[in-house]
């Protein structure tokens, strides 16, 4: 059960970020209400939400999750892939440290982002991509070995329009993953329940857990059905404006 999230509300510049998307620039306005109803999504949850302040030196510092790998034993700081987020782990390093004091970080050359990074109960699924390189997936492998974790790579860079392994998949439950369809034969996720995402809503594999809820992303009907299927709420959300820069639900919090 996870009790806190922390987000980051988008910046004023937040269409300054990067994307590889051709989806027009992202309103503003709209961004900040669909962040909101995203927390109180997560407040319904039951999660208490810890708001950092929008921080404009990092348009993309909206996507929390990729700056650390949080577990119930302990967290690492990671070191993104992407030149100009390089700096926002030291930027959210203060607010994690409240609650992770051994706080451990991904060292040079490895990078890592967190989107790259499945939980899924005591297994964890790393994707290797543009983001996280081996280098960086070998140093928080043996990390979360130390804790008592498994790990297993996936290497998404030959998948097409996925940016993180957490576009492509979804832990749903404690034995159902969501899978897009080029990732669902992969040895990683033998004996796993596949729920296999239509290819038209591929951008709806990134959902997420939350204690009793599963948040999917709105307008797309059949991967909402799928997981009521196995017995979950679901609570639907506008992404837009977030998914015109590349972002899913899961990048906007870091849940503990
Ligand atoms: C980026 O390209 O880094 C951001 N515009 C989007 C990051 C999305 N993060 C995620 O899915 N974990």
């Amino acid at each position: 059960m996870f009790q806190r999230a922390i987000v980051r509300p988008p910046t004023a510049n937040f269409a300054d970020g990067l994307t590889t998307v051709d989806l027009g620039v992202p309103d503003f306005g709209k961004a900040l209400k669909q962040h909101a109803a995203y927390c109180a999504a997560l407040e319904r949850c039951g999660l208490l939400v810890t708001r950092l302040s929008p921080d404009p030196r990092y348009p993309d510092a909206t996507f929390v999750e990729d700056t650390a790998v949080l577990t119930s034993r302990g967290a690492i700081l990671t070191r993104p892939g992407a030149p100009s987020r390089a700096a926002e782990p030291a930027a959210i390093e203060p607010a994690l440290r409240c609650y992770f004091p051994g706080l451990a970080r991904i060292q040079p050359p490895g990078t890592v982002d967190g989107g790259d990074i499945c939980e899924t109960g005591d297994h964890f699924f790393i994707g290797i991509s543009e983001r996280t390189d081996a280098e960086g997936a070998r140093q928080l492998a043996r990390y979360l070995s130390g804790l008592g974790y498994t790990t297993s790579e996936v290497d998404v860079r030959s998948v097409p329009g996925i940016l993180h392994l957490k576009s492509g998949i979804a832990a749903v439950s404690e034995r159902a993953l969501a899978v897009i369809e080029p990732l669902a034969e992969h040895p990683a996720f033998q004996g796993w329940e596949r729920i296999a995402v239509d290819p038209s809503e591929n951008y709806a594999a990134n959902c997420v857990r939350v204690n009793d809820a599963v948040l999917v992303a709105a307008g797309f009907p059949k991967l909402e059905a799928a997981v009521r299927r196995l017995g979950l709420e679901t609570i639907e959300l506008e992404m837009s404006e977030f998914e015109k820069m590349d972002g899913g639900l899961s990048c906007l919090s870091l849940r503990f």
